[in-house]
């Protein structure tokens, strides 16, 4: 049966990458790692793995149901994870809606035999990749904003030595 590698994201509007990887380009040395493409810049909500088409229906079908509010981003913190090797940005406080949001579509992942990590929910955007060396990180100070009003199905397709998202489905953030 075939399979896609799927996640549930937040998309970033392209003014938003756009601003990301001039701020990037501004505070990151090249040798610091790997950037992200612009248009790869996203916020995974639930990483799904390799799916089957019907666990894929059946998941679209639980977020098709899904009620729940818009809510305002806040991109005001970065970080290292020198493991494996990421440099990314997040939120000082994330919004109670983002936690429930991800943590909803992650019991649902995980209920369709979709392993959730065991480490706990850290809501990022990946800047960087193969960020294995020590980095000094841009003095704080740094803020943007965005309204989440809608919810995306991704899938990752690696091909000729890139990866590329492309959105399968979006549902709105609505109450
Ligand atoms: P990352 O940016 O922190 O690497 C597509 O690969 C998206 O799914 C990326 O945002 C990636 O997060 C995330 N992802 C990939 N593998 C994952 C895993 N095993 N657990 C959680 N998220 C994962």
């Amino acid at each position: 049966m075939t399979t896609q590698r799927l996640f549930f994201a937040l998309e970033l509007p392209a003014p938003l990458q756009q601003q990301l990887v001039q701020w990037r380009a501004d505070n990151f040395a090249a040798e610091a790692g790997t950037p992200v493409a612009a248009a790869n810049l996203h916020l995974t909500l639930a990483f799904l793995g390799e799916v089957n088409r019907e666990t894929q229906e059946s998941l679209q079908q639980l977020a098709a149901r899904i009620t729940q509010p818009a809510f305002t981003l806040d991109l005001d913190d970065a970080g290292h994870w020198p493991r494996p090797g990421v440099v990314w940005l997040g939120c000082r406080r994330a919004p109670r809606g983002l936690l429930q949001l991800a943590s909803l579509l992650r019991a649902q992942a995980a209920r369709h035999g979709c392993a959730q990590s065991a480490q706990p929910f850290h809501p990022h955007v990946t800047l960087l990749r193969h960020a294995t060396q020590r980095i000094v990180l841009p003095p704080r100070g740094f803020h943007w904003q965005m309204e989440a009003t809608r919810f995306a199905l991704c899938s990752s397709l690696f091909s000729r030595g890139r990866t590329r998202y492309k959105t399968v489905a979006r549902w709105p953030l609505t109450s």
